[in-house]
Parts: C-alpha cells; structure tokens; sequence
C-alpha cells in the first residue's frame, strides 16, 4: 500500500472513465500518487472534470492537445507553478484518421501517416523532453502500445507503424533520460473496449480470439493494467527501463 505516496503525476488521454488512462490513473491515486489530468477538446472537458473531480475539487486540469507544443508547454508550465516537480507521466494517447484503419495498409495517405506518428508517437518525445526538468527526484513516463507494433493485425495499418515508433522512441529516451534517473517504458495491453476500439469492425471478434487463443484464456482487466501502471511507476521497477510490458494474458508469447 501507498507505493506512490508523495509522487505528483500527469495523465494524459482520459477520455471517459472505460479509458485505459483512467484506470492506471486510479490505480496511481489508490497508491497514493497527486494527479493531474489533460483533456483533448472541448469536446471531453466535461468527461475529464467530472472524473478528475473524485480525487478532490483542486485536482489541475489542462486542455491539451499533443500535436501542439504551445499546450505541451502551457501543461508543463502549470504543473511546474502548481507543485514544483513531476514523477509520473502516463502517455494514453493515439490517433490514426479511421479511413487508415480500415482497407489496405499499402494505401495510406502520406497525411494520415503524418498524423498517425505526429500524435501517437512523436507525442511522447515532445513530452518526455517537457517533463525531465520538473522530474528532479527521478521519474517514470509509461506509454501505452499494442501487439500491432511487432506483427501485422489486419486494419490496425498505420498505426501499428506509429507503435513499432513508439517503442522504438521508448528505447531512445530511456538512454537519454537514463542519467537522471528517468525511466521510460511501454505497456503492451491486449484489446480493451475503450472509446478509442468502439466502431473498430471486428472488434469483438478480436475479443474472442484473444479469449480461446490466450495462455490465461481470458481478456485483461482494466485493473490489470492499472496494478502494472503502479508497478512501473514505483521503485520495485527502478531498474526497469526503455522495455515493452505485455499485459495480455499471455497472447503475445504464442507462435499459433
Ligand atoms: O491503438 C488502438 C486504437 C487507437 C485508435 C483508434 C481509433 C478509432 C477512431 C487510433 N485512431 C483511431 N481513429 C479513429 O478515428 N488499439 C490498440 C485498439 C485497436 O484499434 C484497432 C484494432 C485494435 C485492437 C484497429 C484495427 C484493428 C485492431
């Protein structure tokens, strides 16, 4: 218990509480962690502000949109007023025009590639570099990836590439912010149904799939990836870092 007590955290991707970033986010409060949120668009504001209001009425809130380092800043600036310093960073956040998700990966529009690595990958290195001088007593940043990244899984398209770059980006910034005990990694969770997989044609029979095929013969628990989000984020991980984390009951081990 209280494996983050006295951490200040900043969670990114929040969008409705079925959201992964919500879930690691109230694992890290339960552990004893003070959050901060950003939301995208005014769109999610409410969603955002009614959630973030359960850790108490002055949790800060901070419209952010990734693609954009003036909101990046604006973010890092206020948590840097407000308390200081920084140890959590949660990076939840991807996005892919959904033509590009669908029909053939060999078609995808030099915009939507653009967008798809703008936001989901490029994003991380924008913020790691805007959270390692508030990070002073050391940090944990964890992004969030998907099986797609390392082997094909059909209408996941461009942005399994913009994951294989997120991993990729992982490793690259845990060698750079490894000298001030900043630790940068992934979690690798198995589908879960978020706002961001509803609509996803087959999702359900992705499911299913995961649901017979898996070791443990079952789906993750959105609790299962909050327990590895406190994890990562605690000293029992402190010598854990630029690694991909499978939360997936197993699938990704399995060759058939
Ligand atoms: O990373 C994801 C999904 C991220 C995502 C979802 C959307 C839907 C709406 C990114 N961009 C968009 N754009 C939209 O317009 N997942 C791991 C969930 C997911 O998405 C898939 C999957 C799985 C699993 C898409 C195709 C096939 C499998």
């Amino acid at each position: 218990m209280s494996l983050l007590a006295g951490k200040i955290g900043l969670v990114f991707g929040v969008a409705n509480k079925r959201s992964i970033a919500w879930a690691i986010a109230q694992a890290w409060s339960r552990e004893g962690a003070t959050l901060a949120f950003t939301y995208q668009g005014e769109r999610l504001k409410e969603n955002v502000e009614e959630l973030a209001a359960t850790f108490g009425p002055d949790t800060l809130i901070l419209p952010c949109d990734v693609t954009k380092d003036e909101q990046i800043a604006a973010v890092f600036e206020a948590v840097r007023a407000k308390y200081g310093r920084l140890h959590l960073v949660l990076h939840s956040v991807a996005f892919a025009p959904k033509d590009a998700l669908e029909g053939k990966f060999l078609n995808t529009s030099r915009e939507a590639f653009r967008i798809a690595h703008d936001v989901s990958a490029y994003s991380l290195v924008a913020i790691a570099r805007a959270a390692a001088p508030l990070m002073t007593e050391g940090g944990s940043i964890i992004g969030m990836s998907y099986y797609g990244a390392e082997k094909v899984v059909p209408h996941y398209n461009v942005m399994g590439v913009a994951k294989a770059s997120l991993e990729a980006c992982t490793r690259y910034l845990a060698y750079d912010l490894g000298p001030l005990k900043i630790r940068v990694n992934c979690i690798s969770a198995g589908p879960v149904n978020t706002l961001a997989a509803r609509g996803i044609s087959g999702f359900t029979a992705m499911l299913k799939q995961y649901e017979e095929r898996a070791p443990l013969r079952r789906n993750l628990l959105p609790e299962e990836l909050g327990a590895t989000g406190v994890f990562l984020a605690s000293d029992g991980a402190a010598a854990i870092t630029g690694q991909v984390i499978y939360v997936d009951c197993g699938y990704q081990i399995m060759g058939m």
